[in-house]
């Protein structure tokens, strides 16, 4: 289902150079493409070597990492099994995506997030669901923040800290790109917390796997876990005091149908939880 819609054939995000063209055909790697000359692209923010990035390509030649395991704290295991190691760099399980080196990824191979998708049912003033006239469905919504990077509506999602359990990721992302947790003082942060304990404790996984970010390249590439946090009688979320933070600038309820427009693959991932509550799309 994900052939690179979102990391192929444009101009790669923030200072990057624009793909090699990679035709639909082309994509896999089992297809000879021996006129295939990809550019190469890393930002400054990866390179510089801050402590969330792997070393870099040196005389020496690819950095030997584990490759296709846990190391230490970092997690180099795909969702999608084993990955290739070519010349000494893992490769792109999808396929082909007309750029390589790690662009504005940290980690060479799987950079692992977590995507928490909080909903309630829409309410018309009187608390009775709102039900589409064409599906004759309930309208379902969820919490969409809007990222600064790229300007797109997002799952308020974030990236797995080394060693962090995924659980932990998708409460800390939230709080902090929909409700500023980053900018609370200690009372307001314990309010946060004690806010989403509920909500957050009975999760359904709707997702894991590859993500098709416009970060991704020939040697890196998103993947996530996502999760539906569902209010089914609107009472735990109606506590939550929405504010944009961290990456996020704006944040709000969003109406959910097929005709939404979001980040990455972030659609796919919203269509499940409209289909596992039996909700419009
Ligand atoms: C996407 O990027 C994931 O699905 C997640 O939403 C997000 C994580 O990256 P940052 O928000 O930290 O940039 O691929
Ligand atoms: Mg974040
Ligand atoms: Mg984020």
């Amino acid at each position: 289902p994900n052939s690179h819609y979102k990391c192929r054939n444009c101009q790669y995000p923030r200072g990057g150079p624009q793909r090699y063209a990679v035709p639909d055909d082309k994509v896999s790697w089992k297809t000879n493409y021996p006129e295939y000359a990809p550019p190469e692209f890393t930002s400054e923010s990866v390179s510089s070597g801050p402590v969330w990035a792997d070393p870099g390509v040196t005389e020496k030649g690819p950095p030997p990492l584990k490759w296709n395991t846990v190391h230490g704290k970092v997690n180099r295991v795909s969702h999608m099994g084993q990955y290739e190691v070519v010349n000494g760099l893992p490769q792109n399980p999808v396929g082909r995506t007309g750029i390589r080196s790690r662009g504005h990824l940290g980690r060479w191979g799987p950079n692992h997030a977590a995507d928490p998708i909080v909903t309630r049912w829409k309410r018309d003033k009187n608390g009775s669901k709102v039900i589409h006239p064409t599906t004759k469905k309930p309208i379902l919504q969820f919490v969409a923040i809007q990222r600064k990077d790229s300007g797109e509506w997002a799952i308020p999602g974030g990236m797995v800290d080394a060693g962090e359990r995924v659980s932990v990721t998708l409460k800390r992302e939230f709080a902090e790109e929909a409700m500023n947790s980053l900018e609370a003082n200690s009372e307001e942060k314990e309010k946060i917390k004690k806010s989403l304990e509920t909500l957050f404790s009975k999760g359904v996984e709707v997702y894991r796997g590859y993500v098709d970010d416009p970060r991704n390249t020939d040697n890196v590439w998103m993947e996530t876990v996502a999760y539906n946090f569902h209010d089914d009688t609107g009472d735990s979320v109606g506590k939550f005091n929405l504010n944009a933070g961290d990456d996020a600038g704006n944040v709000k309820w969003t109406d959910i149908s097929s005709s939404l427009q979001l980040f990455a693959s972030h659609v796919d991932f919203i269509e499940k939880v409209a289909k596992k509550n039996n909700a419009h799309w």
